[in-house]
């Protein structure tokens, strides 16, 4: 077998010039969605690679890494020294400069309507117990990115949904109305930032920007940061906590409440806008219902992943997630034949935990092939198929950009009946 191996790999060699170095065009595709790219061209190279492949993926903003391996290499067979990986990557997790820490605090402290803007790198931090500890002792809300959602549980009180297109009421007022907003691990993409619409889910510069992210290109990028904070989140906001005072947590606890009756009047506002879909009784059904009767019955700790389009969407607003981790998002690029392999992964990382994969008809059929896997390897995901009989959610957008819509509904061509109702 290995003398095979051997053999196709000299076949290989004779065409191949093992010492062209890679050019910009063989990376390219990678390069885009990759933190780091390796050609590995030389088996010897392989410790070397390795090593900086893990150290690059796992350390400041954690991401994937890609190495391109060519056959010959694969089935090479060399001597190598391998050291601990340990030895290879920092102990530790950066921690932010204290004047930094004191200038947030300052703002943090004085604000008449602060708001958090939670992003997934709260989540990749860890950093659910020191910013629930920070809401606490400073009674400020909090809103959610797509990614950021389950960082803090959303029956808290400090809870004021998500934030951006979509998003929730309470969570865009008070995003949009903040004076100074403390934003952790958020990209403010386009979606979490409504495009950018001054006045929608930010008005900053007039809110005052304390953002706080491990990768220092992100401080300023798309909105100008009052205090630009670089650190690992949960460190940042546990040298936040220890800079505040029991009296001061008191003294600004007490300022804050009529602000904190704002958030529950805009709660009530939303339950009622929202309750026509999500207390619908008829048939067909409505997302909203499907949604709220899957959660009466997922444990706090089961997984949904989700798919795009107004499943995607309908999540995000009005599906309450408590725990970090539990929700699996295609985030902002929504990816449609996403969700339906990351159920499979989710349940295969975590057997004991029940996993349900919440997915519109068009993007379950992108891969539902992949239900033979869930049945040849004993995978045992629930998928929850929110069928509306087209690319609904595309086919609103052109109705109200373009006036009308086009081959984004399923309909029976010769009755123009869709197969299936929904509202
Ligand atoms: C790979 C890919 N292609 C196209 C899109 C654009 N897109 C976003 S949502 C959507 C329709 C999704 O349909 P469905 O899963 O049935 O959800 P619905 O909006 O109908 O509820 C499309 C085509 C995408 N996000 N990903
Ligand atoms: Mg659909």
């Amino acid at each position: 077998m290995k003398q095979q191996s051997l053999a196709i790999a000299a076949d290989h060699s004779d065409s191949f010039d093992r010492n062209r170095r890679p050019t910009r065009r063989d990376v390219f595709l990678a390069t885009s969605v990759t933190k780091r790219n390796f050609d590995l061209w030389r088996a010897d190279h392989a410790p070397f690679v390795m090593h900086r492949s893990f150290n690059a993926m796992l350390t400041g903003r954690p991401g994937p890494v890609h190495v391109e391996i060519p056959l010959d290499v694969q089935v090479a067979v060399t001597e190598i020294d391998i050291a601990e990986l340990a030895q290879r990557v920092p102990a530790g997790k950066p921690r932010a400069d204290a004047q930094a820490i004191e200038s947030a605090l300052k703002l943090l402290l004085t604000a008449e309507r602060p708001c958090i803007v939670v992003g997934g790198g709260t989540i990749t931090s860890n950093a659910s117990g020191e910013l629930k500890r920070l809401v606490e002792r400073l009674g400020i809300p909090v809103v959610f990115t797509w990614n950021g959602k389950g960082a803090l549980p959303e029956d808290h009180a400090m809870n004021a949904g998500t934030v951006g297109w979509p998003g929730s009421l309470p969570g865009n007022t008070l995003a949009s109305t903040a004076d100074v907003v403390l934003l952790l691990g958020c990209r403010f993409t386009d979606w979490s930032a409504s495009s950018w619409r001054k006045g929608v889910s930010f008005s900053i510069p007039e809110s005052k920007l304390i953002q706080v992210d491990i990768d220092p290109r992100e401080i300023g990028k798309n909105y100008p940061a009052e205090v630009g904070v670089v650190g690992d989140i949960r460190l940042v906001l546990a040298d936040m906590n220890a800079g505040i005072s029991d009296a001061q947590s008191h003294a600004v606890l007490a300022r804050r409440t009529g602000f904190h009756d704002q958030l529950r009047r805009l709660w009530t506002e939303w339950d009622v806008m929202q309750a026509p879909r999500s207390d619908h009784d008829k048939m067909p059904t409505t997302m909203l219902r499907t949604l709220k009767e899957l959660r009466k019955v997922l444990p706090r700790h089961g997984i949904v992943t989700v798919g795009s389009g107004h499943p995607q969407s309908s999540t995000k607003q009005d599906f309450p997630i408590d725990e970090p981790r539990t929700h699996i998002t295609p985030g902002s690029y929504s990816p449609m034949g996403f969700a339906l392999p990351a159920a499979i992964g989710a349940k295969l990382a975590k057997r004991d935990t029940p996993v349900v994969c919440i997915i519109g008809d068009g993007d379950f059929m992108m891969c539902m092939q992949e239900l033979a896997t869930c049945v040849a390897y004993d995978i045992p995901v629930v998928f929850l198929v929110l069928n509306n009989a087209g690319y609904i959610s595309i086919r609103d957008g052109q109705d109200a950009l373009m006036g009308r819509n086009i081959i984004s509904e399923f309909k029976n061509q010769k009755t123009g009946q869709p197969s299936i109702l929904s509202l």
